[in-house]
């Protein structure tokens, strides 16, 4: 039976990511780290207090809970970290070092850590990127997703510890908020949307990019978390494709369910879009690990439009 731990599990993609593990290989087996102390601490336990920059801690909790197993999703996103680069390197890069060495230090078997669409930059092709191409990112945290893809792959090569990571999009769910990127406005704007209230876009109307509804996200970083070490060529940076719109059309498709008012003022993240690409060629992942998304734009719309009605009460 696999021991698993999930880092930066109380985020965005950990609190869909957990419940998900622990249906499948049951509550106790499934850890949650995390800096913060969640609220509702019975729900989520078992739990665990962990600065992911603290390799000493992670070797204790590791070692503690009988771990073999790491989805290391803690990190600081592009937003907030070009808010804080500082912060971001010292999470994204210290804190990624600190898990392999304590990965390689307790023999844990597989760390699953994600990429993103910010590993490219202006230089990378825009359409139908292709997965092995340019890698000059601009902002600290795509200097930290290149950095992990590098260091995982080194990790491998020289010590046979087994990284593994998605090139993930921009993630839209309707549970958890996400945490300070450049794709967040795709989750905010059904929130204004379903409450009547008039949404103010922070990018341009036709600033298209790669996006990924979360069962997607959930199916594709565990779909390759099973895959025959064998079938893979690549290991750290397989890019997923699965949606690609721009806020006008993401407008345009909720208001077949609801109608509001959108204003569009581009602030410092338009920039950072304009570096990433507008849509991923994701050949390398269905090849080597049977890469397929189940949702498009518009059943992603309904599928979020129907649950927000529900947890919103509208
Ligand atoms: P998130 O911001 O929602 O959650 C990150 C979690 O990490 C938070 O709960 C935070 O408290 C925790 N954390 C921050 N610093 C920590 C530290 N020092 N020690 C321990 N925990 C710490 O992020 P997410 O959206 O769930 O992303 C998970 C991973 O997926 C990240 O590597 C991110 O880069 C990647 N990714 C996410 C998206 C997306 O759209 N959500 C897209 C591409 C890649
Ligand atoms: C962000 O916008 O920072 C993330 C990502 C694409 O990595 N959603």
């Amino acid at each position: 039976m696999k021991r698993i731990m999930v880092t930066g599990g109380l985020g965005q993609i950990g609190s869909e990511l957990v419940p998900y593990l622990r249906d499948r290989y049951g509550r106790e087996n499934v850890i949650v780290a995390d800096i913060r102390v969640p609220e509702n601490l019975e729900e989520i336990e078992p739990f665990v207090k962990l600065d992911v920059r603290d390799e000493e801690a992670i070797i204790r909790v590791i070692k503690e809970n009988d771990i073999d197993f790491i989805y290391h999703l803690a990190a600081i996103l592009s937003a907030r970290g070009e808010q804080n680069p500082q912060l971001a390197f010292d999470v994204n890069i210290r804190g990624l070092y600190a898990m392999l060495e304590a990965g390689r230090k307790t023999g844990v078997e597989r760390i699953m850590v994600p990429s993103s669409i910010a590993a490219f930059g202006p230089e990378t092709p825009k359409d139908n990127t292709p997965n092995d191409t340019i890698l000059k990112p601009r902002t600290m945290y795509g200097i930290s997703k290149v950095t992990g893809e590098l260091l995982g792959l080194y990790y491998w090569e020289k010590y046979g510890l087994d990284v593994r990571g998605v090139r993930y999009p921009g993630i839209i769910s309707w549970k958890a908020p996400p945490g300070g990127g450049t794709t967040d406005y795709a989750v905010e704007i059904f929130y204004y949307a379903l409450r009547g209230e008039k949404y103010t876009c922070f990018l341009r109307e036709d600033a298209t990019l790669p996006m990924m509804y979360m069962p997607d996200a959930i199916k594709a970083i565990t779909q390759l978390a099973e895959a025959p070490s064998e079938n893979l060529v690549h290991r750290t940076d397989f890019n997923v494709q699965a949606m690609s719109f721009s806020p006008g059309e993401l407008v345009e498709e909720i208001r077949k369910y609801v109608d509001f008012e959108v204003e569009y003022r581009p602030d410092y993240r338009q920039k950072i879009a304009d570096s990433w690409p507008r849509s991923l060629d994701d050949s390398a992942a269905r090849r080597e690990w049977g890469w397929k998304p189940d949702y498009d734009l518009p059943t992603m719309v309904r599928d979020m439009i129907e649950n927000l009605r529900r947890k919103l009460g509208v």
